[in-house]
C-alpha cells in the first residue's frame, strides 16, 4: 500500500474514533494533508494567493494538494477557494452541504469554516480571493495553525489605495529643466532591479494596496517610439529595450498582486531632442498650445496606450502649462483623451483605461465637466494637506474643492503629497493617520488614497540616514505604509484595539514586551503631533520650498509676507487659529484670541516632545531585536524634542519682538533675547543629534527650496549649515539692541540705488518711463506713480499696454551684452486681471530665473492700483525672450546683474513699521 493511502486510512480511522480532536493534534510528527480546491486557477491573482497559502501551510507542516473542483468529496482539511460569481461554487456548496450567504463588495472576501467542514474563501472578485488567501496566511503565521472555526468578512472602504514612486532626483540633470528625467540605468539604477520591485510589490499586496503610481515629467520618450517623430526618443536602443522589459515585468508582477500601475506625467513637457529640433523650449508655461506639440503628445499617448493598455494615466494639467484657462480644457479634451482613444482603436479595445486628473494648478471641476461626455473612466485627485501633513481637520476653500470633486460622482483620490514637513525623521503616528483618513471621508467625501513616501521622495529608494550601507525607505518606513493602508481599508476601528494592534506590531519589531512596545507607540504618537502643528501655526508654506526641520529665520516669523506667505496653509490646512503676527497685534490691542494660537502650539509641542522622550526612554533598555533601528528611532525622538523647543522659544521671542513694534519699548526686545539664545541652544542640540545620523534634511535640493534658506546646488541641506545662520542672527540682534539703547545706527542701512543697464529691445514694450513720481507707467491709462522705493530711481521703466497684458500677456525680447536683472513689479492682489506673482506651490519652474522671491515689498504706489512688489529675473549676456503670462504688471527696468539686491520692505503701502533690520 502506498504511503499516501496509508495516510488517508489512518486519518479516517482516527477522525472516526476521535472526531472532536483534530488529526493534526494526534499525529503531529506526520505530515497532515490540506487540499485546496480552486474553482478558477487560471486567474493570476487567485493563483498568486493560492501559492502564498500553500507555502504558509507547508511551513506549519502540511502536505498541500491544489486541485480543481470535482464531483467527489475530498477528505481531510479542505479549503475551497472561489469568486462569488463562479458557477462551480454552487456545486461545491451543495456537495459539502455548506451555505454562503455573504454579500460582498468590490475586492471583498469572506473566510468561513465550521468544525469538521471545509474552509471557504470566497472573494467578490479575483482581488478579493487574493486578499482572502493572504488573510488566512496571516492568521496561520500568527497562530501557527489552521483555524477550526472562523467566520470573517471584509471589504475596503477606499476603492483605490495607492502608493507612488518618483522617477525624479534631488537635483536637476545637467542642461535639463524640472521633472525632466529620462528613464535610464544611470539615473535610476533601482528601476531595473527586479528583486527590489518584488520586495516592494509584496509589501504593497501585504498591505492591500491596489495601485502604484510612477511620477515623471515626460515618460513617453523613454517608453515609446513614433514613426513620425523618431528623433523624440531620449534613450539609446539598449536602454529602450531595458525599459520595455522592466515595464512589462512590473505591470505583470503588479497585476498578479491586484495592483494597477498608473503612469503620471506633467504637461506640457517635450523631450529635449524634439525641442532642439523644432527650436522650442522643453517647457514654457506661457506658450500657447502649438499644433506640432499637440500632435506629438497625442501620438505618444496613443502609442503608450497601444503598448500598455492596462496601465492607467495620471495627468497634471498645470505647472508647465498656463495655470488655469481654456488651454487646460483643450489640452485634456483635444489632445490627451483623443490620444488614449486612438491607442484603444489601434488595438480594438473598448475598455477604457482609467485617467486620473490632478487638481493641481488647474480648474479641475471645469475640466471634468468638459471631459466626462467624452470619456467615462475618469478620476480626480487633489492634495490632502498641500505638500505636507498638517491637520486632520481640513476646512475652507480647499475642502470645498475636494467636496466639489467628490460630488461629481467619479472617484476622488486624496493625495498625501511630498510630506515636506516630515522629512527626514521617522513618522508613523497611527492616531494622526487614522484621523486623517477619517477626515478624507467625512470632510472631503473622498474614497481613495494616493500615498507619497514618508521622506526622501526625490531620493528613492534611499532614506536620508547616514549608515554604512544606505537604508531603504521600504525597510525603514514599513510602518508608514502599513498605517495608511490599514485605515484606507477600514478607518472605523476602535482606538483601544488600535493601541493593542500597534503595540503588538512594535513588540514584534523590537522584541519588546507588549507594555513597553506601547511606550514606543506613545512616543511615535507624541512626536506625530509636532511637525504638523509647527508647520500649520508658524510655517510660510505647505509646499516643499520650505524644509520645516531646518528651522526658520526670525524675519520669517515676524514678517512672513515678505517670503511669499501661502495663506491657504492657515485658512484651509489648519484648525481655526491665529498666525504669529495676528496674535501679536491682538495682544497689543487687547483683543480676544481665537482658536489655536501660536502660544498654545509652543506649549503643546514642548509637552509632546517631553512625553515622547520619556516614553521612548522607558522602552529603551528592553529592546531585544533590531537594536540599531531602535537607536535611530530613539534619536529621531530626541531630534523632534530639540526641534519643538527650538521653535517654541523662537516663537516666544518673536512675539516679544513684535510687541516692540507697537510699544517702541526696548525692554520688549530685551525680553526676547534670552528666548532667542535658548532657541539657538536647542538648535545646537539638534545639530548634535543629526550630525552623524543624517545626510540631509531635505531630498529636494534644487533652487526651488527657499525656506529657511535658498537651497541651490545642494546647499543648506544640513542643520550644521544652519547653525551659524541662527548664531549670526542672535549676534546681530544683540548688536541692534545695544545700538537702540545707545541711539546709534538704529535703522536700516541706506539703500543703494540700482544701476541702470541699457539693453536693446527688439519686441514687446511700447516706450519708456522714468521711475519718478508723477510718471505714467502704461500706454493705455493715465495712471501714474505716486511713490516709489528709492533704489529704483535710476532705472528706466518699460511701458506696456495694460489691456493687452491682460488679454495676451507680457512678452519682451531683448539683447544684452552683460548680465542683467530685469525687475518686474507685481500688483499685490489675487484678482486675475493682475499678473500673479511666481508661486512655487503650483509651478516648479517659478524660480528658473531666480524670480520667485519678493526682493522689495510695497515698492511702488500707483493711484487706483494695489501696492507693487518687485521680483528680479536674471539673464546672462545674449538675446532673450521673456513671457510672463496674462495680467497687468510693471516692467521696472534692467539693472546690473552682479549688483546684489538686499531683500527689504519699502513700506509704502502704509503698512506698519518694518523691524526686520533688527536681525539682518
Ligand atoms: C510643486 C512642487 C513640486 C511638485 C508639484 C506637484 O509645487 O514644488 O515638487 O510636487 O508641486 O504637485 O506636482
Amino acid at each position: 500500500m502506498n504511503k499516501f493511502l496509508k495516510y488517508i486510512i489512518l486519518n479516517l480511522l482516527i477522525s472516526c474514533s476521535f472526531s472532536a480532536i483534530t488529526f493534526a493534534e494526534i499525529i503531529p510528527q506526520k505530515k497532515r494533508l490540506a487540499t485546496i480546491l480552486v474553482t478558477d486557477a487560471s486567474q493570476i491573482r487567485i493563483k498568486f494567493g493560492v501559492e502564498k497559502l500553500r507555502s504558509a501551510l507547508i511551513t506549519i507542516g502540511y502536505e498541500v494538494k491544489i486541485k480543481p473542483v470535482s464531483k467527489t468529496k475530498e477528505i481531510g482539511n479542505v479549503i475551497v477557494i472561489s469568486t462569488l460569481s463562479d458557477e462551480k461554487l454552487q456545486n461545491i456548496l451543495s456537495l459539502y452541504n455548506l451555505d454562503n450567504k455573504k454579500d460582498l463588495g468590490k475586492e471583498g472576501f469572506s473566510i468561513s469554516k465550521a468544525i469538521n467542514k471545509p474552509m471557504l474563501i470566497v472573494g467578490k472578485d479575483a482581488s478579493g480571493v487574493l486578499y482572502g488567501c493572504l488573510e488566512l496566511v496571516n492568521q496561520i503565521k500568527e497562530t501557527g495553525k489552521l483555524s477550526e472555526e472562523i467566520n470573517i468578512s471584509e471589504q475596503p472602504e477606499m476603492v483605490l489605495r495607492g502608493t507612488c514612486i518618483g522617477l525624479q532626483k534631488p537635483t536637476l540633470l545637467p542642461g535639463r529643466g524640472t521633472y525632466e528625467y529620462p528613464y535610464t540605468p544611470e539615473s535610476f539604477p533601482w528601476f531595473y532591479d527586479k528583486a527590489m520591485w518584488i520586495q516592494y510589490l509584496d509589501m504593497m499586496v501585504e498591505n492591500r494596496y491596489n495601485s502604484l503610481y510612477l511620477w515623471n515629467g515626460h515618460p513617453f520618450s523613454s517608453l515609446v517610439k513614433l514613426k513620425e517623430y523618431p528623433y523624440a526618443v531620449e534613450v539609446d536602443d539598449e536602454t529602450f529595450k531595458k525599459n520595455e522589459d522592466i515595464f512589462r515585468f512590473l505591470t505583470q508582477e503588479a497585476d498578479k498582486r491586484g495592483i494597477w500601475v498608473i503612469q503620471m506625467f506633467y504637461n506640457i513637457i517635450i523631450p529635449k531632442p524634439f525641442a532642439e529640433k523644432h527650436n522650442l523650449e522643453t517647457q514654457d508655461r506661457n506658450r500657447p498650445i502649438i499644433p506640432i506639440i499637440a500632435d506629438y503628445t497625442r501620438k505618444s499617448i496613443a502609442a503608450f496606450v497601444e503598448k500598455y493598455p492596462n496601465v492607467g494615466l495620471l495627468i497634471t494639467l498645470g505647472e508647465a502649462m498656463e495655470g488655469v484657462g481654456q488651454d487646460d480644457v483643450d489640452w485634456f479634451t483635444k489632445t490627451i483623451i483623443p490620444g488614449v482613444q486612438d491607442g484603444l482603436k489601434a488595438i480594438g479595445q473598448t475598455t477604457e483605461p482609467p485617467i486620473v486628473l490632478r487638481a493641481h494648478d488647474t480648474d479641475a471641476p471645469r475640466v471634468m465637466k468638459e471631459a466626462l461626455p467624452l470619456y467615462k473612466n475618469l478620476f480626480t485627485m487633489a492634495k490632502f494637506n498641500g505638500e505636507a501633513l498638517t491637520t486632520y481637520t481640513p476646512r475652507g476653500s480647499w475642502a470645498e474643492l475636494h467636496r466639489k470633486l467628490s460630488r461629481i460622482g467619479t472617484v476622488h483620490v486624496e493625495n498625501v503629497h511630498i510630506l515636506a514637513n516630515l522629512e527626514p525623521f521617522r513618522y508613523s503616528s497611527p492616531d494622526f493617520i487614522q484621523k486623517s483618513v477619517l477626515a478624507m471621508h467625512s470632510v472631503y467625501e473622498a474614497n481613495a488614497l494616493h500615498l507619497y513616501p514618508q521622506a526622501s521622495y526625490w531620493d528613492w529608494p534611499f532614506t536620508a540616514d547616514k549608515a554604512d550601507k544606505r537604508l531603504l525607505q521600504i525597510d525603514r518606513d514599513w510602518m508608514w505604509y502599513k498605517t495608511w493602508a490599514r485605515y484606507a481599508w477600514n478607518s472605523n476601528r476602535k482606538r483601544e484595539n488600535e493601541v493593542n494592534y500597534w503595540g503588538k506590531e512594535l513588540a514584534k519589531k523590537y522584541g519588546l514586551p507588549q507594555e513597553k512596545a506601547k511606550n514606543v507607540l506613545a512616543a511615535m504618537e507624541e512626536t506625530g503631533e509636532i511637525s504638523p502643528k509647527l508647520l500649520r501655526r508658524y510655517g510660510i508654506t505647505d509646499g516643499n520650498r520650505q524644509t520645516l526641520t531646518l528651522g526658520m529665520l526670525m524675519t520669517q516669523f515676524i514678517n512672513p509676507f515678505r517670503y511669499g506667505l501661502f495663506t491657504m496653509l492657515y485658512e484651509s490646512e489648519a484648525p481655526e487659529g491665529e498666525m504669529i503676527i495676528e496674535y501679536a497685534e491682538k495682544e497689543w490691542k487687547n483683543e480676544k484670541h481665537i482658536g489655536e494660537t501660536p502660544v498654545r502650539v509652543a506649549d503643546e509641542v514642548v509637552a509632546h516632545g517631553k512625553k515622547a522622550v520619556e516614553a521612548i526612554d522607558k522602552a529603551s533598555k528592553f529592546v531585544t531585536k533590531d537594536k540599531t533601528e531602535f537607536a535611530r528611532l530613539k534619536n529621531d525622538t530626541y531630534c523632534y524634542n530639540a526641534m519643538a523647543n527650538f521653535y517654541a522659544e523662537k516663537v516666544r521671542a518673536s512675539l516679544s519682538v513684535l510687541r516692540y513694534k507697537y510699544s517702541n519699548d526696548v525692554k520688549d526686545l530685551e525680553k526676547a533675547l534670552p528666548l532667542l539664545q535658548s532657541s539657538v541652544n536647542h538648535f545646537t542640540d539638534l545639530v548634535k543629534y543629526t550630525k552623524n545620523a543624517y545626510l540631509y534634511a531635505n531630498s529636494m535640493q534644487t533652487k526651488q527650496r527657499k525656506i529657511p534658506m535658498r537651497g541651490v546646488d545642494a546647499t543648506f541641506i544640513h542643520w550644521e549649515e544652519m547653525l551659524p545662520v541662527y548664531q549670526k542672527e542672535l549676534v546681530r540682534f544683540k548688536f541692534s539692541i545695544d545700538s537702540l539703547k545707545s541711539q546709534k545706527n538704529v535703522s536700516v542701512k541706506q539703500a543703494t540705488l540700482f544701476e541702470n543697464v541699457e539693453v536693446k529691445i527688439s519686441a514687446g514694450s511700447e516706450g519708456f518711463y522714468q521711475n519718478e513720481k508723477g510718471q505714467e507707467v502704461f500706454t493705455d491709462t493715465l495712471s501714474a506713480i505716486s511713490d516709489l522705493a528709492v533704489q529704483l530711481k535710476q532705472l528706466k521703466g518699460l511701458k506696456f499696454n495694460r489691456e493687452k497684458q491682460q488679454i495676451v500677456g507680457t512678452s519682451l525680447t531683448f539683447t544684452t551684452t552683460e548680465s542683467v536683472k530685469l525687475l518686474v513689479g507685481f500688483f499685490n492682489d489675487k484678482n486675475r486681471k493682475f499678473l500673479q506673482a511666481p508661486e512655487l506651490e503650483t509651478d516648479a519652474s517659478a524660480n528658473d530665473y531666480g524670480q520667485s522671491e519678493i526682493k522689495i515689498s510695497n515698492a511702488v504706489l500707483i493711484a487706483g492700483f494695489p501696492a507693487v512688489n518687485i521680483h528680479a529675473y536674471s539673464f546672462k549676456p545674449g538675446t532673450h525672450t521673456l513671457n510672463v503670462g496674462k495680467g497687468a504688471c510693471l516692467v521696472v527696468g534692467f539693472m546690473k546683474g552682479n549688483q546684489e539686491i538686499p531683500i527689504s520692505d519699502a513700506g509704502l503701502a502704509g503698512n506698519k513699521k518694518n523691524i526686520d533690520w533688527l536681525f539682518e
